[in-house]
């Protein structure tokens, strides 16, 4: 049986949850198929080409759904896994005639989907998950940024995050398929150890290195904001932990970064603030009011890249906004009526 497997590429849960699939449907399904890797990423317009649906059973992992009668088996643990309302029905149709039971699961209150994968073939399936406990507990706290700190966060002591830095970066597209059979069967840090991933980290590290500096340069920090503008250099994907691993007394920050295709305005809040919600401000509203958009504690807009000046004008406003909010609180575990300075 020849069994190919769909999952979200360079993403740990990803690399993870296909990881996982794998030994699962080995030791559950069918011991003697092989299987094959293919990774998906989002992008505007059809995520899936059914044509690449060709094994004998075909898996989706950590990715949206497909309604194609092809797929197998589906694991999805993302709010926005149903792209279309057509999508969502034919999962609920599916699921209420009996067409998908024991072979699509979803459930969007899991932290990872190698975690919800793991439950599901744990539960329903008999496998057993006490060899790769380890793994799973990493795939929460990377997806679900679960870190204590920010100096856990930004250090990159843990192998499970020097891989998430090589997967997150790689542009070769064979390396996240030759890695996934490891990453069940060995120990993290000797899969890092693996000829073919070792040398990948040093520039990788190089780098992050490079981004710390560059914020700790350039990061204005003022009543509880963190301000930088990084436009003017190349450096895309920074560690987002960076600015409060700099100032972990920050609630908000705002960078300004620019790419070919955009100039970015990131609106983030301190993960391990100890504000209470009802102290923090809504950052998916102000974001949304400049044509951009996210989540209630983290955003970002982006402008054309040669719309870098509204885009700085627009940080520049969203700033003062935060700080006045900001002086408007009491310092935070000195109880109410302090004012902040
Ligand atoms: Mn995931």
């Amino acid at each position: 049986m020849k069994v190919r497997v769909f999952y979200h590429d360079k993403c740990f849960d990803g690399a993870c949850s296909t990881a996982l699939f794998t030994r699962f449907h080995r030791e559950c399904v069918e011991p003697k198929a092989t299987y094959s890797y293919h990774g998906l990423v989002h992008r505007a317009g059809a995520l899936f080409n059914e044509a690449d649906f060709l094994g004998d059973e075909n898996a989706i992992v950590d990715f949206k759904y497909s309604a194609s009668p092809k797929i197998t088996w589906w694991f999805d643990h993302h709010l926005s896994a149903f792209l279309t309302p057509e999508d969502h029905e034919d999962y609920r149709r599916g699921m209420a005639d009996g067409r998908y039971a024991m072979r699509r699961f979803y459930d969007p209150t899991y932290t990872s989907c190698a975690g919800f994968l793991t439950h599901i073939a744990a539960t329903r399936f008999g496998f057993n998950a006490a060899p790769v406990a380890e793994l799973v507990k990493w795939a929460d706290i990377v997806d679900g940024a679960l870190y204590e700190s920010p100096q856990s966060a930004v250090e990159m002591a843990e192998p499970a995050m020097k891989l998430t830095l090589i997967i997150e970066a790689t542009a070769d597209p064979t390396l996240i398929p030759r890695m996934i059979p490891l990453l069940t069967e060995e120990p993290l840090a000797a899969v890092l150890k693996e000829p073919f991933i070792a040398p990948l980290l040093p520039p990788l590290l190089e780098r992050h290195e490079e981004g710390i500096k560059l914020i700790r340069e350039r990061a204005e920090y003022r009543d509880g904001v963190i301000y930088f503008d990084i436009t003017d250099r190349q450096l895309e994907g920074y560690n987002k932990f960076i600015p409060y691993f700099l100032h972990p007394e920050a609630t908000y920050n705002i960078g300004l970064s620019k790419s070919s295709f955009r100039t970015k305005v990131a609106v983030g809040s301190n993960p391990w603030t100890k504000r209470t919600p009802e102290e923090m401000v809504n950052l998916a509203t102000i974001c949304e009011s400049y044509g951009g958009g996210g989540h209630a504690r983290v955003g970002a807009i982006s402008f054309p890249p040669d719309r870098s000046d509204e885009a700085r004008k627009a940080a520049a406003t969203i700033v003062e906004e935060l700080r006045a909010h900001e002086r408007g609180l009491a310092v935070p575990g000195k109880g109410a009526g302090g004012a902040f300075r």
